[in-house]
């Protein structure tokens, strides 16, 4: 499946139906009176978030939405039908923004979570409707409010526990297919993962989500390499799985250039919780190790876990380590949303 994290999308909801005017004439029965029924309401336009998408490529072949208008209102009071909705299927982790990018509209996080993008029109009284002691017989009925639209920009940010990063060929995607079923493309050169890839994790029993996002260079805030864009899929977080290859120069500078592009991306990510391997150890001398480890220790400031993504060498305990913090984080986050907090314009 083709991997697509932003869309543009037209929507538009149903124009409500108008009223009728009407009066009831039948043989033999006078003083009829008005029997004009209501117009039916516009359709909605509705995002829901929904399980087994992880892209939004179905938005590149489909980028209009229209619900259905409400139907007019008929005589002998009968009440014109609602316009059908329009649900626009999403992945969980969709944004939903105005036209400018910029102002959030909806965040679908939960499998089944809808939000009302746009509400229909109303329907117009009939005549009925409008019937008083003094009016007996009111020749007026309301037309149909005209519904809305929008233009929206959908930006997909995938909800994963882990987030895996650092540079081109530190081993992100091995790892990922050595802890989880998920089966990226591994070569050795530098951007072989060209899309954030999701995998399921599983420690002592208990599972996580990691994502695997392509390798960041000098400069990726600049847009060098593949850019910094697909940081976005790591935003949500609890913790950062930062693999520095041991096999490649300073593993501290290593370091360093990458925790450089993250805190040039902003939004908190440089200040996640983050747990530092230095990859690659069964390639690598004792005191190669003991060098690397020594200079990746002084960059991060903190003890990195020593590992091989191809032997499992490790593995185990940095699976272990990022689970304890994703449960910290877990404990100290608010209780989730519930499906039901939509947002209403
Ligand atoms: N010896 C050894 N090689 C490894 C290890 N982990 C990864 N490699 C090799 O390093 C190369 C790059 O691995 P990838 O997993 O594709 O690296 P990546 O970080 O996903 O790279 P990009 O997707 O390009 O950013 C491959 O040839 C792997 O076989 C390891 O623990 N030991
Ligand atoms: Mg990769």
């Amino acid at each position: 499946m083709k991997f697509l994290d932003e869309a543009k999308v037209y929507i538009r909801s149903g124009d409500g139906g108008n009223g009728c005017v009407s009066f009831r004439r039948e043989k033999f029965i006078e003083f009829g009176g008005p029997n004009g029924g209501d117009g039916g309401n516009g359709g909605d336009v509705i995002a829901e978030a929904v399980d087994g998408l992880n892209t939004l490529i179905d938005y590149r072949y489909q980028q209009h939405f229209t619900a259905k208008n409400g139907g007019a209102g008929m005589g002998k009071d009968r009440h014109g039908a609602n316009g059908a909705n329009a649900v626009l299927k999403v992945p969980v982790g969709t944004q939903i923004y105005d036209e400018d990018g910029e102002t959030l509209i909806a965040d679908l996080t939960e499998c089944g979570q809808r939000a009302v993008l746009l509400r229909g029109g109303n329907g117009g009284f009939g005549n009925a409707h409008f019937k008083t002691s003094t009016n007996r017989a009111p020749r007026h009925a309301n037309p149909g409010q005209p519904g809305s639209e929008l233009t929206i920009r959908l930006r997909l940010k995938l909800i994963a526990d882990a987030g895996i990063v650092g540079l081109p060929n530190a081993g992100k995607s091995t790892f990922l297919a050595a802890v989880s079923a998920a089966k990226p493309k591994i070569a050795d050169y530098p951007f072989t993962t060209l899309h954030p890839q999701l995998g399921v994790a599983d420690v002592d029993g208990r599972e996580f989500v990691l994502a695997d996002i392509p390798g960041l260079i000098e400069g990726a805030h600049e847009g060098v390499g593949l850019g910094d864009r697909f940081l976005g899929h790591i935003e949500r977080c609890r913790v950062l799985l930062h693999l520095v290859d041991g096999t490649d120069g300073d593993a501290g500078a290593a370091y360093n250039t990458v925790r450089a592009e993250l805190i040039a991306y902003g939004r908190e990510l440089a200040a996640k919780p983050e747990i530092v391997a230095l990859n690659k150890a069964d390639a690598l001398g004792p005191d190669e190790i003991k060098r690397q480890t020594t200079r990746l220790k002084r960059a991060a400031k903190k003890n990195p876990f020593v590992i091989s993504a191809v032997s499992g060498d490790g593995v185990a305990d940095v699976l272990r380590a990022s689970l304890q913090v994703i449960d910290e984080a877990r404990r100290s986050e608010a209780p989730p949303r519930t499906a039901d907090a939509a947002w209403h314009p």
